[in-house]
């Protein structure tokens, strides 16, 4: 090693000591939708409060998916290269798996029904499992991912026409059980790959909400949406521990109370957009098919039993809350 080089190699730690502010945080946030939507505005907004509480706070959002899809970006998050995200919970019950609770076919009686639970004292039950689990996040606060119905490239009028289709589900499996209870053939794959699919005819579906069959563009190949209404998910927004464990509790508060705001402030936005995609699919010729819910809520009976079994009290806690 040459003399400067040693020079170097011995100032390079004092260097590092001297850059770091001390509680320093730029977040990059990840998420798999576009600029605009419900959850990347309220995230954004959360983001600019942040920013504007503590100067030592930067943040920038990284919409779009172009962080990689969501079981890769948690991955990034767990080990703090991305600091924090927002994640279907579909995807985090395979991990964490007490959090399937909420990922069960008609666990929740409509959206105003799921929201009164997140909000209360279930739902900070549920980040805490996230939290207190291995994952390594921490989860702060509930998007609400609406209300998912089916659509299929030939129409689903009643669950005997679901038969023998491939529809695309969350990678988890209580969701391939789910989707087979109810005669479809579920298909597990990441958000990114269901245009082509459904362009290739690999699938003959998906299940999703307006916001989502819109801004993805899935309308353009499943023009029949079926109103099933069998998931309604809340997706948490988490941030990485190995960032948490770095913030001052002061920080960590800031954290907590933006991110509960953003919890509130999304929904606003989320009923408008939902309206407004709802009028879009219309009028770029998709049907909507109200069907009869009961065979559908009947025929998954067996997944809520078998995946309900251990959460049992908790589902009549659910239940209970008016
Ligand atoms: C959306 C959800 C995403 C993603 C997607 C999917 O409704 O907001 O986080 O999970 O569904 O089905 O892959």
């Amino acid at each position: 090693m040459n003399f400067k080089r040693k020079l170097l190699a011995a100032a390079l730690p004092f260097a590092f000591c001297l850059s770091g502010t001390a509680h320093a945080l730029d977040i990059k946030f990840a998420e798999i939708h576009p600029a605009g939507y419900p959850t990347v505005a309220a995230e954004e907004n959360m983001g600019k409060k942040l920013a504007a509480a503590d100067s030592d706070i930067t943040f920038k959002m990284f919409a779009g998916g172009v962080l990689g899809s969501e079981k890769e970006v948690v991955e990034q998050v767990q080990i703090g290269a991305i600091q924090m995200t927002r994640v279907s919970l579909g995807i985090v019950g395979p991990v964490v798996p007490d959090v399937n609770v909420f990922n069960m076919p008609f666990v929740f009686r409509d959206q105003a029904h799921m929201r009164k639970v997140i909000d209360g004292e279930i739902g900070q039950e549920i980040l805490d499992k996230i939290t207190n689990s291995e994952f390594n996040l921490v989860a702060l606060a509930w998007m609400d991912g609406g209300t998912r119905n089916l659509y299929t490239k030939e129409p689903v009028r009643k669950i005997e026409d679901l038969h023998g289709k491939k529809v695309r589900v969350m990678g988890n499996p209580l969701f391939i059980d789910m989707m087979n209870a109810m005669g479809g053939n579920g298909v597990a794959m990441d958000t990114g790959e269901i245009f082509s699919a459904l362009q290739t005819g690999v699938i003959d579906g998906a299940e999703n909400n307006p916001p989502t069959m819109l801004e993805h563009n899935h309308y353009q190949n499943a023009k029949y949406y079926t109103l099933t209404g069998h998931l309604i998910l809340p997706e948490p927004v988490v941030m990485s521990k190995e960032t948490w464990n770095e913030l001052t509790p002061k920080q960590q508060e800031l954290v907590k109370k933006f991110a509960k705001e953003a919890q509130l402030e999304e929904r606003q936005l989320w009923d408008a957009k939902v309206a407004a995609s709802e009028e879009k699919l219309k009028a770029a010729g998709v049907e909507f098919i109200s069907v009869d819910k009961k065979p559908f809520f009947d025929a998954t009976a067996p997944v809520r039993e078998k995946y309900g079994a251990q959460y049992a009290d908790l589902m009549k806690r659910i239940a209970a809350v008016q």
